[in-house]
């Protein structure tokens, strides 16, 4: 009798221990997301046999017993193509994987050794079921979307359309500028009009503008082609485009719109966004850097609006629509092997500046919030080459096209760069392609398990 006890309390103490965690990672395209989600699976899959991890505390301290892939709880969601990933990265020559457009999860359960409680008197072990989704961070961009008529939006985008931005907007807004408010609404022509506008923004995404609205014309996922994406700003009022006849361009693009944020917007936030525990936010800061003063503007602007959906003050735009879940940030500058280590604090003061509006509205109010620098993959060795009688640290890696080769990529500002600043520099981050990795090896990283310490430590203590 005793003993069936014991074993009923062992077996429920073991049921209490058994957690899940939904972690989501996101950043804009190419900030790394694919790169992360491969890496931090393959650490983890890996962890109980090589010790790769010594800031992860359960690995360190060898409480990680295991870890492997289980089915996910979402039957709806695409998986994450973790195969196809390391597949990639172990194909001679080694190559990145693949971009994804949408999103993506993966799911695992870690088992471990409890470090506290009753579970750990008892000898018992315990498992984390963790879910991994990958989803493009221009959705993000979209939630502002949400308190803006029609009008106000499309005011908002049309004054965009400036610099290099204009250059890219002939043709949209010679189509546009014939539209008449009061014309009757032809399926085609609208879809005419949408492509050129969506040929717009992606002229802006090939040179790196990130600010792109709507997030789901750049990223369409599974919505590729509804008429709920045709829609582009117009340069009409309110007032007007309400009392255009029924069947007019000014009433159906009106619908478009309200559609889009009630059909779009708001379900991604609702089906997905609010059921996350924990968030990732990758940004790739040095790309930008490459590209010039617009470039990095533009990634400033597209952080500033992304950033809503992390301010959960309590008069926040996020907390006037939802009920946010999310307990932990980490926002994560990536890619962190294309600079020498000692520009690493550089690199996080950088990143701590383009999110600091956030910050410092103590938006984050019993959120826990941490900013870091990583590489999910390191692709770079750190040497030193001798110039001038000077030794400096350099870089050692693979390029795009195969070649061996050694440089100084040159100083990350640790300041927002001002005009002066991108007079004076130019930054050159190469490029460099994976190291050849086979099976069974380690996967060279930077900080990723410092990264899995902020963001399931406390779950596996
Ligand atoms: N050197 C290096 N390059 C990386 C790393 N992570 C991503 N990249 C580069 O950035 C590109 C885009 O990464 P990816 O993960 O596909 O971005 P995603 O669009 O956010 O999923 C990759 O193809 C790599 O060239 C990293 O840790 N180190
Ligand atoms: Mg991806």
């Amino acid at each position: 009798m005793k003993n069936a006890l014991g074993r009923q309390v062992q077996h429920w103490i073991a049921r209490g221990r058994d957690r899940h965690i939904r972690l989501a990672v996101t950043g804009l395209s190419r900030a790394g997301k694919t790169a992360f989600i491969t890496a931090l699976t393959h650490q983890l899959l890996h962890s109980a046999t090589q010790d790769n991890l010594p800031l992860f505390q359960v690995a360190r301290e060898g409480r990680l017993l295991g870890a492997k892939r289980v089915l996910s709880p979402q039957l709806l969601t695409p998986s994450f193509a973790y195969e196809q990933g390391m597949a990639a990265l172990s194909s001679q020559p080694p190559h990145w994987p693949e971009p994804t457009k949408d999103v993506s999860e993966i799911s695992l359960a870690l088992r471990y050794q409890p470090n506290r409680g009753a579970s750990k008197l008892l000898g018992q072990t315990a498992t984390l079921q963790l879910d991994i989704v990958d989803y493009p961070g221009e959705w993000l961009l979209d939630l502002p979307m949400l308190t803006q008529d029609y009008a106000d939006w499309s005011s908002q985008q049309l004054a965009l359309m400036q610099g290099a931005r204009q250059s890219f907007a002939g043709d949209f807004a010679a189509a546009v500028a014939k539209l008449e408010v009061n014309q009757s609404a032809d399926e085609s022509m609208l879809a005419t009009l949408a492509a050129h506008y969506k040929d717009y923004l992606m002229a802006c995404k090939q040179q790196g503008f990130q600010w792109l609205q709507p997030g789901r014309m750049v990223l369409p996922g599974e919505l590729e082609g509804a008429p709920v994406l045709a829609f582009f700003p117009v340069p009409w009022s309110l007032e007007v485009m309400k009392a255009a006849p029924a069947g007019s361009v000014g009433e159906v693009l009106l619908q478009r719109y309200s559609a889009y944020q009630q059909q779009v917007i708001r379900p991604f936030y609702r089906d997905y966004f609010t059921k996350f525990d924990r968030q990732v936010v990758l940004v790739d800061c040095l790309t930008p850097l490459n590209e010039g003063a617009e470039a990095f503007a533009d990634l400033q602007q597209a952080l500033t609006q992304l950033m809503h959906s992390f301010r959960y003050g309590k008069r926040s735009l996020f907390r006037r629509f939802f009920s946010p879940r999310i307990d932990r940030v980490l926002f994560a500058a990536t890619k962190a092997d294309h600079v020498t280590p000692e520009q690493h604090c550089h690199l996080i003061a950088l990143l701590k500046q383009l999110i600091q509006s956030a910050q410092q509205e103590a938006a984050f109010e019993g959120i826990g919030f941490d900013c870091m620098t990583l590489a999910s993959i390191q692709a770079t060795k750190v040497g030193s080459v001798v110039y001038q009688g000077h030794r400096y640290p350099a870089l050692q890696g693979i390029d795009l096209n195969g070649q061996t080769i050694q440089r100084y990529p040159g100083e990350v500002p640790a300041k927002l760069p001002n005009a002066e600043f991108w007079q004076r520099q130019g930054f050159s981050f190469l490029s460099f392609a994976p190291q050849p990795f086979e099976q069974g090896e380690k996967l060279p990283h930077i900080r990723m398990d410092k990264a899995l310490q902020f963001l399931l430590g406390d779950k596996v203590e």
